[in-house]
């Protein structure tokens, strides 16, 4: 069965004017999968681009959004979409880097100090740069990218303070080569595992930390499963907004401008969303008792530096990726 209904079918006219009516059926369908909750704001800011082509198309195109992992995990949506089951899928760039090695180079540690320099980044040459290669896996990337956040170190165990903390932890990471090669460069015990497994692991000690954005311990309830969270800031992570590369270049040309128009509007707004949450959501996990700390960061920088990770890494991304990343932040290694 096609996800895409009646392309073949002269488009009819559509009218921004017009009172939407939504009784006839769609005449094509998005199908989009992600792995948040519905309370995150990515979530919330899709169904809003949603709602918007459902208006600006008069009804005949319907996204249909999955949240929260409810068509498998990462892995399973990263198939989804490149076999065409999804027309779209957010991976954070680490996992979409299972694929596209060089998407990963947003996430080489302590890269970025502020969102000044990630957006110049991200919506620069750097950006420019992995949507190249994406479009060579035949995914279509929107120009925007979505923000996941800094992510943070939460553990059940004893607080993480600097390079030593990390002595054999055994922390969760995404299904990210990066992420692993970062962790045991620090010298703890990663494990990668999808999101979708994360809150059971820590519940049953399976691991004992795990890393992520405020906003996502805070929509995934990992508060409830960690005692203390070091804020280390160690990788930037967002989404990229991915979709199928055939479905993407046979969707006619007005319901393309409309349907990149709604999502990477909502994007821009997502970016702000999380920049408010970030100053908000702290003192609500404090609430929840989820303690924080401070960690010796320069700690963690020359452990790494002393295991390889930059040598490492500037070789595998290769010169020009590597080149575009320092353009914006300055000589990492
Ligand atoms: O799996 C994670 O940790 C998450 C939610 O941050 C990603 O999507 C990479």
């Amino acid at each position: 069965r096609s996800v895409l209904k009646g392309l073949s079918a002269a488009p009819a006219a559509i009218s921004l004017f017009s009172i939407p009516r939504y009784s006839k059926a769609a005449e094509i369908t998005l199908r989009y999968g992600n792995n948040l909750p519905l309370s995150h704001p990515l979530n919330i800011r899709a169904k809003e681009a949603a709602d918007r082509i459902a208006k600006e198309t008069n009804g005949r195109v319907e996204m249909l959004i999955f949240p929260a992992n409810q068509l498998g995990g990462d892995t399973d949506m990263l198939s989804q979409v490149r076999n065409g089951a999804l027309t779209f899928f957010t991976p954070s760039a680490l996992v979409i880097a299972t694929l596209v090695p060089v998407a990963a180079i947003n996430a080489v540690g302590f890269a970025f100090k502020d969102y000044n320099q990630v957006w110049a980044a991200m919506d620069g040459p750097v950006g420019a740069f992995v949507r190249k290669s994406i479009a060579d896996a035949r995914l279509h990337a929107l120009d925007v990218m979505w923000d996941n956040g800094f992510r943070q170190m939460t553990t059940s165990g004893a607080r993480i303070e600097n390079a030593d903390s990390m002595k054999g932890l055994k922390i969760r990471v995404p299904v990210s080569p990066i992420s692993i090669s970062m962790f045991s460069g620090l010298g703890a015990a990663p494990a990668s595992l999808q999101f979708s497994e994360v809150y059971t692991a820590l519940q049953t000690k399976v691991v004992d930390a795990q890393e992520n954005p405020l906003p996502i311990i805070q929509v995934a309830k990992l508060y409830e499963v960690q005692s203390s969270c070091a804020l280390s800031n160690h990788i930037w992570d967002g989404y990229w907004f991915i979709a199928n590369g055939r479905q993407w270049s046979g969707m006619p040309a007005d319901v393309q401008e409309i349907v990149s128009r709604a999502i990477n509007q909502a994007g821009l707004k997502q970016r702000e969303d999380i920049k408010a949450l970030n100053e908000s959501v702290q003192t609500d996990l404090q609430s929840k008792g989820l303690a924080f700390n401070k960690c010796d960061t320069d700690s963690f920088r020359a452990k790494l530096r002393e295991a390889g990770f930059y040598t490492e890494w500037k070789q595998k991304f290769g010169p020009e990726a590597w080149g575009h990343l320092e353009s914006v932040v300055g000589t990492l290694a």
